[in-house]
């Protein structure tokens, strides 16, 4: 490890373990414009094609309460991803995805579930802020990954209207055009 980084994490770490940061407390990251959804209590669903690099539909339209199946099917033949989330968190989140391939945990076209389960701390992106432990996210509940040909679902419950896209944070997917607008309803 880079000696510089070394003291930097340790400092970091110092800082973290003293500081009250509810948010660092558990796994629970929570969202401003939602929740995870019950799959109870679901209103509606909503079938996403994934393709190589964009979505089909390229923009959906939920009403603040909703709580939404969406049924993502990838078509392609790259990983991808569907992801919510306001603009800031993805650019974060496209961020720790370029380590994540620099590292070799995501491939162009899948996940190596190896690398996956190393330690996360050794990741410049995820410690600097959070220290060891901090949960991706990738394991979080706003977001699914999908290889080629995979089905998955995601039932997320819409709280609150703000400016929130579904994006794929795969390198350089973002910038050919895999994002796509949720507009709130009234
Ligand atoms: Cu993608």
């Amino acid at each position: 490890m880079n000696p510089l980084f070394f003291s930097l994490a340790i400092i970091f770490g110092a800082a973290v373990s003293v500081l009250p940061v509810p948010a660092m407390a558990g796994p629970a990251h929570t969202y401003e414009f939602g929740a995870p959804g019950n799959p109870a209590e679901t209103t509606r669903s909503i079938e996403v094609n994934l393709y190589d690099n964009y979505y089909e539909p390229d923009a959906i339209s939920v009403k603040p309460g909703e709580t939404i199946r969406f049924v993502l099917k990838n078509n392609g033949e790259l990983l991808h991803e569907f992801s919510i989330d306001t603009l800031a968190e993805h650019a974060e989140h496209r961020r720790e995805m370029a380590e994540m391939m620099e590292m070799g945990m995501i491939t162009p076209t899948g996940i190596d579930p190896e690398k996956m389960k190393m330690d996360h701390s050794k990741m410049k992106m995820g410690d600097a802020t959070a220290g060891k432990g901090m949960p991706m996210r990738h394991d979080d509940p706003n977001n699914v990954m999908l290889a080629p040909d995979e089905r998955k679902e995601l039932i997320w419950t819409f709280t609150k209207a703000m400016e929130i896209e579904f994006a794929c944070s795969v390198p350089g997917h973002y910038e050919s055009g895999m994002m796509g607008r949720i507009d709130f309803g009234k």
